[in-house]
């Protein structure tokens, strides 16, 4: 019998070989992992880039790829010169536990590449997104999906544009609330739209009283207030005219429920381009959302919009007491007149914020608003048959997601 024994020979040589191949691919790999940790880069780390990289905006951002903007000096951007792009590969793997990689409004490092890099039959140039800048500013709320995630929806915007509608839709006071808190965290000034002036010819006095009162005490605590008519508009309208230029010169999201009137604000603006707007202006409205990709656009005066799809309620992330009521203007001298330091405004005795309500001097509505976000509830007032139908797969699974429903019934 013979004993088994360990002779090292030419097969071993070969076996090693290949292991030490697999170790180095691995040592590749942890290399790219921490490459990949890179994606967001500071504008200044970009001047090693390669040759013919160059900087750009995201302007769309689709499923599984973007259209981008050259953007050769910061804020010279023509967005009809569109590229379409995907983001590096290695980044992709890397940031999986976030919701999206880019957003609107991302400036970002790409390199040309051929279409097939790509996999994307185009005619566009293509190019691969190598690099984030960090975002100025940024619009996000809590994933629908996740709900540890955030869901940011647009990047490096100047102001805050809250679009609300008299009717077809009703306005939602407590959705102009919560993207006023999100403006007031990015220290980015809140315009307030509230649009189709015309419809109200219809409503009750109750209703219109009560509409004055929500926008005296808007403009009280600060905000610029426009009360108008988009529809069949000229720029003859001062209102028009006086929001046109506000936004000269600056980038502004566009933000509120869908249906208010959003696209058609756009389309005022740059008439040359007509984003597609639902058809149906008045008595059925459907509910439908019909711009279904924030999109990024250039006005033909200057400055650029971010148009984006109407959410009809969304959660903010959580955030306590002292962060909160920094999005409530009303509030923002009253809480250090608390009878407690870490006073919630909610059930503690001296509070001067509940002091401030018994008063009048905050509003009973507004204060529901701070305690529904406290408690992680959604935007969204009150519920119409239409608004609880299921959205239709044709906006292609962004923006229109609601969170959960949770109706308020402080309207
Ligand atoms: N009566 C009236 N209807 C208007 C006015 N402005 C816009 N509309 C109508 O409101 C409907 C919705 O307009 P959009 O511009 O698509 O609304 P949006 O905010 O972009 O909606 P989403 O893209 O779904 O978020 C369209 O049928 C418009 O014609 C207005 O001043 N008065
Ligand atoms: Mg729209
Ligand atoms: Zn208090």
């Amino acid at each position: 019998m013979t004993k088994w024994k360990y002779h090292p020979g030419d097969e071993d040589a070969e076996h090693l070989a290949k292991v030490d191949k697999i170790r180095r691919s691995k040592d590749k790999l942890k290399k790219h992992n921490r490459d990949e940790t890179q994606f967001e880069l500071d504008k200044d780390s970009w001047a090693k880039a390669g040759e013919g990289w160059f900087a750009a905006r995201i302007v769309e951002v689709h499923k599984r790829y973007a259209f981008i903007s050259p953007e050769p000096v910061e804020g010279d951007i023509d967005t009809r010169d569109v590229w379409l792009a995907t983001v590096a590969r290695r980044h992709l793997q890397s940031r999986r536990g976030e919701r999206n990689n880019i957003v609107v409004g991302d400036i970002v490092l790409c390199r040309p590449t051929d279409d097939r890099d790509v996999k994307i039959t185009t005619d566009l140039p293509c190019c691969v997104i190598e690099h984030l800048a960090p975002r100025r500013s940024r619009i996000a709320r809590r994933d629908p999906m996740v709900m540890e995630r955030e869901h940011v929806l647009a990047s490096n915007m100047d102001q805050l544009l809250v679009v609300g509608s008299y009717a077809n839709p009703g306005v939602k006071w407590g959705l102009i609330d919560r993207y006023l808190v999100l403006a007031a965290e990015q220290e980015i000034p809140a315009i307030i739209v509230i649009n189709k002036e015309d419809l109200l010819k219809g409503e009750s006095e109750e209703f219109k009283k009560k509409c004055e009162e929500e926008i005296a005490y808007f403009r009280a605590l600060g905000y610029t207030v426009f009360s108008l008519q988009v529809e069949n508009q000229t720029f003859d309208d001062p209102a028009i005219r006086e929001l046109h230029g506000m936004m000269d010169g600056k980038t502004t999201i566009l933000s509120g429920h869908s249906g208010v009137g959003k696209s058609s604000l756009v389309n005022l603006f740059r008439p040359e381009i007509q984003q597609e707007v639902e058809e149906n202006s008045n008595i059925n409205y459907k509910g439908r959302h019909t711009t279904s990709y924030a999109s990024m656009i250039k006005l033909g005066r200057g400055g650029y919009v971010i148009d984006t799809p109407g959410i009809r309620s969304f959660v903010l992330r959580e955030r306590g007491p002292i962060e909160l009521s920094y999005g409530f203007v009303e509030m923002r001298a009253l809480v250090n007149k608390c009878k407690f330091r870490e006073c919630r405004h909610i059930d503690e005795p001296g509070c001067a914020v509940m002091d401030a309500v018994a008063a009048g001097t905050i509003s009973e509505r507004r204060y529901t608003s701070y305690k529904g976000i406290l408690s992680g509830v959604s935007g969204r007032e009150g519920r119409t048959r239409d608004d609880s139908r299921e959205t239709s797969g044709r906006e292609g699974g962004r923006g229109e997601i609601d969170d959960i429903e949770i109706d308020e019934s402080d309207d």
